[in-house]
């Protein structure tokens, strides 16, 4: 997709997919296809340089991660320690939890041979011998898919023994969770891949100097695995042309909810809503827009007044929300933004791990009282409990999923406090209200 240039420096134009290039070509997932598409030639090229050469070209391409938090990978895979008689591990987090993020399940359906050759090249160069993708374990077909194209690239030589004849060994694993999102926490999910509950772990250390059973290890995100092959081929200043100065690349934006045509669209990082909801097609049917995501339901809430905000990491957070997964999920006029903050909270209530109070405790009497409110019982202090629950939460809590769940909370209520308040003061159940509001 090309969403334009925003005319203010911002490098967001032209835009040749490259994360995506291959997704609409036929058989696109395997080897055979891979390989007419330059598949596996950054790995040949990778193999031949020096594993520290590999870190200082991903450290100056400027690649953030693109599960949520956007740390600098170079720096991160710099971490791991050299000759420390210590096993190392790759872990791909592909354990996509985070409500309305669905960019990484259709890029490995549609080309899991860019995950593994990444997977690749980032072992190589942390010096590890041994990869995890840990996949939720709901998208059966996508752990099939992914189980067929690491066969394949054993057959081919790419996995196993003395890769491309370089003398360098790594064994894949794919592991399916069991479906809780804590896992998606980068430390819970080592515990989870070691065989035990999914429960964050004290950080530090960080699992580049203690992860996987103790060893170094570096947890990356599937997009940025992904993009690592691309980097090796086209070089740092070619990623750099891309997106804004300090967060580069191409980016691919899950577009859910109200628009004509939801989907994954590719777009330099720092697009604007107003330049996704063009490739999307537009408002569906027409019906003006009232809030949305910018990434994931654990960002704050952005709103109509927030459709030329530059979605990079920098431009998120001045606007007062969070780059996240990129995942933007758009409503329309029509839906009641309580209503749609209960879904989100009992989301996190079900999901919180239970391991400390301010989040165990705190997401269950925040889902009781937006329930009342809900169910037309709410009185307007009931606004001043959330705010103090969410004060209780956010930096209380052992693990982000609990500072997650404050923001669709705070957020709404900061934007649209009067939704709250007529829905205590009218005491009747929410769709009701709503139907009252649109017909008034
Ligand atoms: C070594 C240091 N390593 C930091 C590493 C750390 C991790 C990465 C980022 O959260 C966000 C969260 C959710 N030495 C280090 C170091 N690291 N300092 O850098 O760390 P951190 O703590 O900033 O974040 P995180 O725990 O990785 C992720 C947000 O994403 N989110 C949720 C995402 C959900 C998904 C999904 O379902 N796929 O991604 C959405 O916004 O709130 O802020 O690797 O080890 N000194
Ligand atoms: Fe578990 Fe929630 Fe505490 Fe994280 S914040 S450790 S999910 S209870």
């Amino acid at each position: 997709g090309n969403p334009g240039n925003g005319g203010d420096g911002r490098a967001t134009s032209p835009l040749t997919p490259v994360l995506t290039r291959r997704w609409l070509s036929p058989r696109s997932w395997t080897l055979r296809t891979y390989e007419q598409l330059e598949g596996y030639v950054a790995l040949r090229r990778a193999l031949a340089a020096h594993p520290d050469q590999l870190i200082q070209l991903i450290k100056d391409s400027g690649l953030r991660g693109r599960g949520g938090a956007g740390f600098p990978t170079g720096l991160k895979w710099g971490f791991i320690p050299q000759n420390d008689g210590k096993p190392h591990y790759l872990v791909v987090n592909a354990d996509e939890g985070e409500p309305g993020t669905c960019k990484d399940v259709p890029l490995m359906m549609a080309d899991p041979h860019s995950l593994i050759e990444g997977i690749v090249i980032a072992s190589y160069a942390i010096r590890a011998n041994f990869a995890a993708i840990y996949v939720r374990g709901e998208v059966l077909h996508c752990i099939r898919r992914l189980h067929a194209a690491v066969r394949e690239a054993y057959d081919a030589g790419y996995l196993g023994r003395n890769i491309l004849g370089s003398g360098f060994d790594l064994d894949v694993v794919v592991h399916a969770g069991a479906g809780a999102y804590i896992c998606g926490e980068e430390t819970a999910l080592l515990d989870s891949l070691e065989g035990k509950r999914g429960q964050p772990r004290l950080k530090p250390p960080f699992p580049a100097t203690e992860g996987l059973y103790a060893s170094p290890t570096v947890v990356n995100n599937v997009e940025t695995i992904a993009s690592v092959p691309y980097v090796v081929l086209g070089g740092a200043p070619w990623f750099r042309a891309m997106g804004t100065e300090k967060s580069p690349g191409p980016k691919i934006y899950s577009i859910s909810g109200h628009v004509e045509r939801p989907g994954q669209y590719e777009a330099p990082m720092g697009a604007t809503l107003r330049e996704l909801l063009e490739l999307a097609g537009g408002m569906k049917g027409g019906v003006p827009l009232k809030f949305w995501t910018p990434g994931g339901s654990s960002t704050p809430l952005f709103t109509r007044e927030h459709l030329d905000v530059p979605l990079d990491f920098e431009g998120a957070a001045a606007a007062g929300s969070m780059l996240g997964t990129t995942a933007v999920q758009v409503f329309n006029e029509t839906v009641s933004v309580p209503w749609a903050v209960m879904k989100w909270t009992e989301f996190y209530k079900h999901e919180s791990c239970g391991k400390c109070t301010p989040c165990r405790e705190g997401t269950y009497w925040l889902v009781q009282i937006l329930r009342r409110m809900l169910a037309g019982e709410g009185t307007p202090a009931d606004i001043e409990t959330l705010l103090d629950i969410c004060d209780n939460i956010l930096g209380r809590s052992f693990c982000a999923l609990g500072d997650g769940a404050t923001s669709p909370i705070t957020s709404a209520i900061r934007y649209f406090r009067h939704e709250f308040v007529e829905l205590c003061e009218r005491n009747q159940p929410a769709r009701q209200a709503t139907e009252t509001a649109l017909a008034g």
